[in-house]
């Protein structure tokens, strides 16, 4: 006997009301491709509404030509379709100890739409990139002034910045999430898709592309959404977060949820790496002493989660149990216990804790 339960509804959890914060259930997870309604939602500040008439794209700084492109033209240039594994770097975040400030993220702030859009190779192109360019800066319509972590001079833009490497690899410019057009929650009527990055790179509502010669220092990259790295020996220092660790999370049996003992179980789930490919899931039923192999269900696809499976074998007694589930990637990294308390409410990635309560059982 299978003790998979049917699915259950997907509402979202609401972490803010306004601007919304959404969370959608990960025990849903489904398809390898997320549904519109079940993908994330994170937003600094009120959502702007544009009437993609009078939307222009500016392209600015160190280009050959500037550009102002409307949504018309912006879809008149050839198209791509890839999907994109996009995690938020706080999801999780509910799981540390000490509770860390921010939007209290379980297991939901991740998701693999599919996305449609221009290459911002194709667009920086049309515009020239000077010699000496060295990132470029997206920024988007919403502002507004914020406390926390630190204070703004007022009023700014949410906008973060890719180096030129990433900007011409595989960054596309999206209009289109699943085959329709952007929600206005998702950035209607363009945001970035970054294969591999975090989600705070994958600026909505886009207006401006600037091209600098030198690191961007925006509020979202220094104050926000940056991390103590250790390298070369030093001291930590400053970096923005960017790419995506790797992790596997557990979608089935939910948190808490109630198992038959004695039964086998089908645990489920999904993971996903910023870099190369998820080439191992390991499971473990007594909270992270012994692992054993799971199957991965989805061929390797760059910056796409492989959802997985393990059958286990639920214990004959009752009792409580904690799962964890641990992935390994093409580059050898894997999920370490603990959490570097550098990289403070983000880039949280030690295997999590899944209590489950084995219940009933034979007669
Ligand atoms: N303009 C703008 N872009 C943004 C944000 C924002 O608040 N404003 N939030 C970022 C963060 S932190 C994440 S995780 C993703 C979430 O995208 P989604 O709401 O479509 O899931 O958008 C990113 N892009
Ligand atoms: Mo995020």
């Amino acid at each position: 006997m299978s003790g998979s339960p049917a699915l259950l509804p997907a509402a979202p959890v609401v972490r803010q009301a306004e601007p919304p914060n959404l969370e959608p259930p990960f025990h849903a997870l489904d398809g390898r491709i997320t549904p519109t309604e079940g993908v994330y939602v994170r937003s600094h500040f009120p959502a702007p509404e544009l009437d993609e008439k009078r939307w222009r794209l500016r392209i600015g700084g160190l280009v050959h030509s500037q550009l102002e492109l409307s949504f018309e033209e912006l879809k008149s240039m050839p198209a791509r379709t890839i999907a994109a594994t996009m995690e938020c770097a706080g999801n999780n975040r509910i799981y540390l100890s000490p509770r860390m400030p921010g939007v209290q993220w379980d297991l939901g702030a991740v998701g693999t739409p599919e996305w449609t859009g221009v290459p911002l190779r194709d667009v920086l192109e049309r515009a020239g990139l000077r010699t000496n360019a060295l990132e470029v800066v997206l920024e988007g319509a919403d502002c507004g002034t914020l406390t926390d972590p630190g204070r703004t001079p007022g009023d700014i833009h949410y906008a973060r910045s890719l180096p030129l490497d990433k900007a011409l690899d595989d960054v596309v410019l999206a209009y289109a999430m699943n085959g329709q057009p952007l929600t206005r929650d998702h950035g209607f009527p363009l945001r970035a898709v970054v294969p591999g990055w975090y989600g705070m790179a994958a600026v909505k509502w886009l207006r401006t592309l600037h091209v600098t010669d030198s690191p961007y220092q925006g509020f979202f990259q220094t104050v926000d959404y940056s991390f103590w790295q250790k390298r070369d020996g030093l001291s930590p220092q400053m970096r923005p977060v960017t790419t995506m660790l790797v992790k596997a999370q557990i979608a089935r049996p939910a948190p808490h949820a109630t198992v038959t003992a004695g039964s086998i179980y089908e645990v489920t789930g999904a993971a996903w790496t910023g870099e190369g490919d998820v080439t191992r899931v390991e499971v473990s039923s007594d909270g992270g002493h012994t692992w054993a192999d799971a199957e991965l269900l989805d061929a390797p696809l760059a910056g796409v989660w492989r959802r997985w499976r393990f059958s286990w074998h639920a214990p004959e007694e009752p009792g409580t149990v904690i799962l964890k589930a641990r992935a390994t990637d093409s580059a050898g990294r894997t999920q370490e216990e603990g959490h570097d308390a550098g990289r403070g409410g983000y880039m949280i990635n030690f295997p999590l804790p899944v209590t489950v309560y084995v219940k009933g059982g034979r007669p």
